[in-house]
């Protein structure tokens, strides 16, 4: 189960409270004075804001809760897109005083997308200006109509706030429950209409039915400070939920890697979601990428700490240790195809420099393990060799020159950040290098096809070649093959013509060949290495970009405005200025709403000049809307 939430909102006072009541814990802890399970980092208790996400478990009855507590922070969101892959429900916290706030929206966006059964806490109804009504109104217009509020809070603003849920029989909640039910049952709604009751027992195994389907969103409050309506919400986690699997617990393990982390003497731990099969200590398991490793140990979560167990099963929680490759959004069986991502890419990237020249091989160590943790940070190493991470924003950016200090004693400094492009196809490339060629010094033969694809696709590996020229001898399967050659291609993908990354493409391999004993004599002997085709891929990639040419795109943001209907002119003046498309403007009393298409390269100073644009009234919200070429021949990557 995970919790998510908008920053703030009270995600990890929430996981403390669920770990309390289910005795795992003796006394809550607290945020404030650093005292929390799951902000365990030194950095998340000095700042007070979760930076990585962190699982805890406990029990309800015979079922065990893995609780996945998320950081809320918009810098953070890759976290957040891990975990989402691995759910089988989750509580959305909102704030009973702030209500529905920008990354709730993106949020809940993403879980209705993937249908993940999803529960509604109005958290801090015991401060000051708590509003439950209007958050459940704010909820109903901004995020989705289908909620079922399943009690009431009374006493609001005051540390004896209290969530009461209504009583299954009660003749009014069961009215709601049957109308909310309607929308998407027509037999119940006819059945009501003529005058057919349902016992509660049934109406409320609909709505766990329909909360399981992503359909229907039970709304609880409370306060995670004070505990009030926790007890309630658990009963609906252990009622509403999905309950245990069936799961396959035989067959082929297959699970994902939500989280890498790091432990005391620098090894590698693997968080993992198993969906099937069972996976023991010293069993290899084949990665994502054609990486692959063997489990030294595995752990479970029980009774407060990870403890040693003898394997990991379907539907659990589990540490592994051992896997030196992994990287975090690793999958194994099944589950071993890269994950899809539900939110966008960063969109910046920030040399960065050790203080002391001495450290810098030392810092690119230290970022090559950052990035295992974290690919989006994406550390790679320019031309004269100095180290560059691709960043979501500021706070991001200060958190990784804080890991690097605190946990590496690496002093840093960043250059100003800059927008990262991306370059496309203008149309199909081909190239081929066949072997025992003046050109080709290597003992093997690749050709291949890349066609632009859809914006968004991302790249696409696929073979159109006769399995018998594949070099099976030299890995173990087709599958294998096509891993390695896929990493190859990403990798030389990785930098186009002027120095971004080439995207939204699909390439085919149309011919492969190698040596064989009846093949032609060669000095180097006849048969290729792995690393031929390592060498090879490069040479072939480069050659057919050149041949399809490429387009420099810069990310795109859909923006809304919500800014006192005086100020909007200034704003429109702004936006203009930088050419910004209009999608939208509405305006309803004196506040006025402005959609638009933003280059990204221009959020930074919207952020900065809207406060003073509208007396800090002005509120910003930005979703990142893919690429757009750039006019002309666009930026080259600063080298
Ligand atoms: N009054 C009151 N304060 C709360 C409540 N829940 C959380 N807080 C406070 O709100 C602040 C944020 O709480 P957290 O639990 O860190 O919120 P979070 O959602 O985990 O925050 P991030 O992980 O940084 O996104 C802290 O100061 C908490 O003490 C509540 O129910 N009532
Ligand atoms: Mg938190």
């Amino acid at each position: 189960m995970g919790i998510l939430a908008h920053v703030d909102a009270g995600k990890t006072t929430l996981t403390e409270r669920l770990l309390h009541l289910a005795g795992v814990i003796d006394e809550p802890g607290s945020v404030d004075s650093g005292t929390t399970q799951t902000d365990s980092l030194a950095l998340e208790r000095r700042r007070g804001i979760t930076i990585k996400s962190a699982v805890v478990a406990f029990t309800l009855d015979d079922l065990v809760v893995n609780v996945i507590d998320t950081p809320g922070h918009p810098d953070f969101i890759a976290e957040v897109e891990r975990v989402l892959g691995v759910l089988d429900g989750c509580v959305l916290v909102l704030s009973a005083v702030e209500g529905v706030q920008p990354q709730t929206r993106i949020l809940m966006r993403a879980l209705q997308r993937l249908g993940v059964p999803t529960l509604l806490f109005v958290n801090k109804i015991d401060r000051v200006g708590a509003d439950v009504d209007a958050v459940l109104e704010a909820v109903r217009t901004r995020l989705t109509p289908a909620i079922l509020p399943m009690g009431t809070a009374a006493g609001l603003g005051a540390r004896s706030a209290a969530f009461t849920a209504y009583a299954d029989h009660d003749r009014a909640f069961r009215e709601r429950e049957t109308v909310a039910l309607a929308e998407h049952d027509d037999a119940l709604l006819e059945a009501w209409l003529d005058g057919e009751d349902r016992t509660p027992d049934q109406l409320m195994s609909l709505v766990a039915e329909q909360t399981r389907a992503g359909d229907l969103h039970p709304v609880f409050a409370g306060s995670a400070a004070t505990g009030a309506g926790v007890p309630e919400l658990v009963a609906g986690i252990a009622r509403l939920l999905p309950g245990p699997h069936d799961e396959c617990v035989g067959g082929e393990p297959s699970g994902r890697v939500f989280k890498v982390d790091r432990g005391a003497a620098g090894e590698k731990v693997a968080y993992v979601r198993m969906f099937a099969g069972t996976l023991r200590a010293r069993q290899r398991v084949e990665l994502t990428g054609g990486r692959s490793g063997k489990v030294s140990g595995v752990e479970v979560f029980r009774d407060g700490r990870w403890t040693r167990a003898a394997e990991a099963h379907a539907g659990q929680v589990a540490r592994l240790l051992g896997l030196a490759a992994v990287r975090v959004g690793d999958g194994f069986g099944t589950s071993a195809r890269a994950e899809d991502h539900h939110f966008p890419p960063p969109t910046l990237e920030a040399s960065v420099e050790a203080c002391d020249p001495a450290q810098r091989p030392a810092l690119r160590v230290a970022l090559a393990q950052l990035a295992d943790q974290d690919p989006l940070i994406a550390a790679r190493t320019d031309e004269n060799g100095r180290p560059t991470v691709s960043l979501y924003g500021r706070v991001q950016q200060e958190v990784i020159a804080s890991t690097l200090a605190d946990e590496h004693g690496i002093e840093v400094e960043f250059s100003e950040a800059s927008v990262l492009h991306v370059e496309r196809l203008r149309r199909v490339g081909t190239s081929i290098e066949r072997f025992n060629t003046p050109t080709n010094p290597y003992w093997a033969t690749i050709g291949l096809r890349l066609a632009p694809a859809a914006p968004g696709s991302g790249v696409v590996f696929d073979l159109d070649v006769p399995l018998r020229d594949l070099p099976l001898f030299l890995f173990t399967s087709v599958e294998h093959f096509t891993a390695v050659m896929e990493r190859h291609v990403a990798r030389a993908l990785s930098r186009g013509p002027s120095g971004w990354e080439v995207t939204d493409c699909r390439v085919t391999l149309t011919e492969t060949a190698y040596a064989s004993w009846d093949g032609p004599p060669s000095q180097r002997g006849p048969l290729p290495t792995a690393l031929d085709f390592r060498k090879l891929v490069p040479v072939v990639v480069r050659q057919a970009v050149a041949d399809a040419t490429t387009q420099v795109c810069e990310p795109v943001l859909m923006v809304s405005l919500e800014v006192p209907t005086r100020d909007a002119p200034q704003l429109l003046t702004l936006l203009g200025r930088w050419g910004t498309e209009l999608t939208g403007q509405t305006s309803s009393g004196d506040l006025t709403r402005i959609d638009a298409r933003l280059l990204a390269a221009h959020l930074h100073d919207l952020q900065h000049q809207l406060p003073d644009l509208t007396g800090g009234e002005g509120v910003l919200e930005s979703r990142f809307d893919g690429y757009q070429p750039v006019r002309g021949r666009g930026p080259t990557r600063r080298r």
